[in-house]
């Protein structure tokens, strides 16, 4: 049948054809006051568009609406398109302008061009297309994908382009993630409490699950799915055993059950100790044991009856205190291949974290001498999950020399959005400047152009899977993350993870426009205070490459003087020298690298003293001794803080007054900060560097 008569066809058949689109909110008593709606306000202020959109969206159209995703998308699109274009999204079946047909490739490819059909055919299964096409004198939309979940994740862009002030019309667009598993680790403890958490306490209330379930796990799975998050680890890697108890498997199951309509797979971390804590005929947790073995075959099988898609576990291991194979000689290896012997017949995978540290002269090399040696032992349903940085999520870090140094390994990146040493909530910097920074390192692994996101994509060592993690920023506090801006940073991780070559502007004006849906001249404003705050928060912190000067606890306020193994001052300068007449910490890069890392001239400010120990009237390429340098950049960093509050105050009639004074506050609560920061450190280092005279 020719092109135009399936058209006609399809057409026809929405003339007939019940329509789906009943408008299920399901939102009945999550808060709705305007921080907590994220970046999904769905207002019709300060978007001039709109009115030529409303064109474009008039009524929807699914063949077959059995799928709750494909539900959720409909639903999703009826009440965006509701609330910001002025009219309901009808759905009386007659066919018009502005039809909006959402379905897989299976159920619309007969009414699709054949060009269509094979670009969605050659897109990964969440990739999706976004088609105009023109029927029967009438303008509709196609957004169609292979599966119900990459239709979803098409919705949400189309939305997007509503949000953002785009064109509906003419639209021929597809998209597919580079990163095939988009993951939350939730560092949240069953007790409600959350580990490096500054957005209130847990939003799983275990004790009430699984009978009840609060609205804002739908809310939560909804977010997550518009920024393409299609898994979420619900516990803290310093894991209590008893989320392996077959109680809190059932609650863990009624989570699932919610996040499963939104895309998005349920992941826990086990302690590895489980075994011997949980069962009685047990006193060993020795992954070589059969019994343990048995205990973990048995367990993943009964996750699996209640949790059919379950996706696995992460693993925290021989790490901080927390137990692992080691304690029976046994390697990461034996225990990583245990775990995932246990999983794979179902699918599932392992993600076995590679934070090790105690046992060399400098902790920035711990991880690669531990786990380098491994490449290639890993089972193929095995991710070693590495942190961005060698040493904890410090506000600069050069890349974990592993990345690039196990070709044969599956390769998750771990990245902190929760800001345990960036300011908690306190701080406005916007992280996305750091991760594009990280992503776009080349490592040499293979020459040039080996980017941390072509190995973290899996396409530099050609891996079929692929996973970025991010530790999440998120509480039962109304809006989420504790601050308006570290929204910004949940919405940067998930646009990130699905294209790690997204940049941290053109994500930061998608955020802004959909959050503040305000005038182009203010979101320039905010964007242009967003792009600087994160390196203002390395100037007043911790700049040049230095790193821990905070507090051991909170790891919030400056304590210079306690972190001296971090930081090397002494008479004779400041600084650890990690290059090759050093720890030679920077031997484990390649030859590309080093040859710029050990040389205190040509090695980048920002990384100086990361790698070297430089005399305090050492004059630096900016021109500056190493002491006027630092004054310079501390100085620079709480600047930039008040200028930000100058701005913010000029946007007082552009933007929601409640949203104002809260943003106001949380600045101005950042300036005292950051002030803070700058007097001790310049007084602490100051006074180091005047012992030499
Ligand atoms: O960043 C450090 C934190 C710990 C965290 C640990 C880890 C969950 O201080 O709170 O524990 O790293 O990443 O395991």
């Amino acid at each position: 049948m020719s092109d135009k008569t399936n058209r006609v066809l399809f057409l026809s058949l929405l003339t007939f054809c019940g329509l789906a689109g009943t408008h299920a909110t399901g939102k009945e008593n999550a808060p709705d006051v305007q921080e907590s709606r994220l970046w999904l306000q769905y207002q019709a202020e300060g978007n001039p568009r709109l009115k030529e959109s409303a064109e474009d969206l008039r009524s929807i159209y699914v063949p077959s609406s059995s799928s709750p995703i494909l539900k959720n998308a409909v639903s999703e699109l009826s009440e965006a398109g509701t609330r910001m274009l002025g009219h309901a999204i009808t759905s009386d079946g007659a066919a018009q302008n502005g039809t909006v047909v959402l379905g897989t490739l299976a159920e619309l490819k007969r009414y699709l061009p054949k060009e269509s059909i094979n670009r969605v055919a050659s897109l990964n299964d969440e990739g999706y297309l976004i088609k105009s096409l023109t029927a029967a004198g009438k303008r509709i939309t196609v957004i169609t994908s292979r599966t119900d979940r990459g239709v979803l994740y098409g919705v949400f862009h189309f939305i997007r382009l509503m949000q953002t002030g785009e064109s509906l019309r003419s639209l021929d667009l597809a998209e597919q993630p580079a990163v095939h598993l988009r993951m939350l680790n939730h560092w949240d403890n069953p007790d409600g409490s959350v580990e490096r958490g500054y957005a209130g306490r847990s939003l799983w209330k275990w004790g009430e699950l699984p009978e009840k379930t609060d609205p804002r796990y739908r809310e939560y799975a909804r977010f997550c799915a518009s920024i393409g998050i299609n898994g979420v680890v619900l516990n803290n890697v310093n894991a209590d055993p008893v989320m392996m108890r077959s109680d809190y498997i059932e609650k863990t199951a009624a989570l699932a059950d919610i996040f499963r309509q939104w895309g998005i797979r349920t992941y826990l971390t086990p302690n590895f100790a489980s075994p011997m804590v949980l069962s009685k005929n047990l006193n060993t947790a020795d992954p070589m044991n059969r019994d343990v073995q048995a205990w973990w075959a048995d367990k993943t099988d009964e996750i699996y009856q209640r949790i059919p898609d379950f996706g696995g576990f992460l693993i925290k291991a021989d790490s901080e205190g927390q137990p692992g194979p080691k304690s029976y000689d046994r390697s990461h290896v034996e225990g990583a291949n245990m775990l995932a012997e246990a999983l794979e017949p179902h699918g599932g995978i392992v993600l076995w974290r590679a934070f090790v540290y105690g046992k060399s002269e400098d902790r920035a090399k711990d991880a690669y001498n531990e786990f380098r040696k491994f490449d290639g032992c890993f089972n193929d349903n095995v991710f070693l999950q590495i942190k961005n940085g060698p040493l904890d999520f410090q506000p600069r870090e050069p890349f974990t020399p592993l990345f690039g140094a196990m070709p044969k390994t599956s390769i998750a990146l771990e990245l902190q959005i929760t800001k345990e040493y960036l300011g908690h909530s306190t701080s406005s910097a916007y992280l996305a400047p750091m991760w594009e920074e990280l992503l776009q390192t080349d490592t040499y692994a293979k020459g040039k152009g080996s980017t941390i996101a072509r190995i973290v994509d899996g396409s530099l060592d050609r891996h079929a899977l692929s996973c970025i993690a991010g530790v999440a920023n998120i509480g039962d506090d109304a809006n989420w993350c504790g601050s308006i801006f570290n929204q910004a940073n949940w919405y940067a991780f998930g646009r990130l993870a699905w294209n790690p070559d997204l940049s941290a502007a053109a994500i930061a004006d998608e955020w802004i426009r959909m959050t503040f849906c305000s005038d182009v001249e203010t979101c320039t404003t905010i964007r242009k205070m967003m792009m600087g705050s994160y390196e203002a928060c390395v100037d007043y912190t911790m700049p040049i490459g230095l790193n821990f000067l905070c507090n051991t606890g909170s790891h919030f306020k400056p304590d210079p003087a306690k972190r001296k193994a971090y930081h090397g001052a002494d008479a004779s300068g400041l600084g650890i020298n990690r290059s090759k007449n050093g720890s030679d910490y920077s031997g484990q890069y390649a030859p590309e690298l080093q040859a710029v890392f050990n040389d205190m001239d040509r090695i980048p400010l920002k990384y100086l003293l990361w790698f070297h120990h430089v005399p305090w009237d050492h004059t630096l390429s900016s021109g500056r001794t190493l002491l006027d340098e630092l004054e310079y950049r501390y100085d620079r960093g709480v600047s930039y803080v008040d200028t930000m509050i100058m701005e913010w105050i000029g946007l007082k009639d552009n933007v929601d007054a409640e949203i104002h004074a809260s943003v106001l506050e949380q600045l101005k609560k950042e300036q005292a900060w950051a002030r803070t920061w700058n007097t001790t450190c310049m007084d602490y280092f100051s006074g180091v560097a005047d012992t030499e005279k």
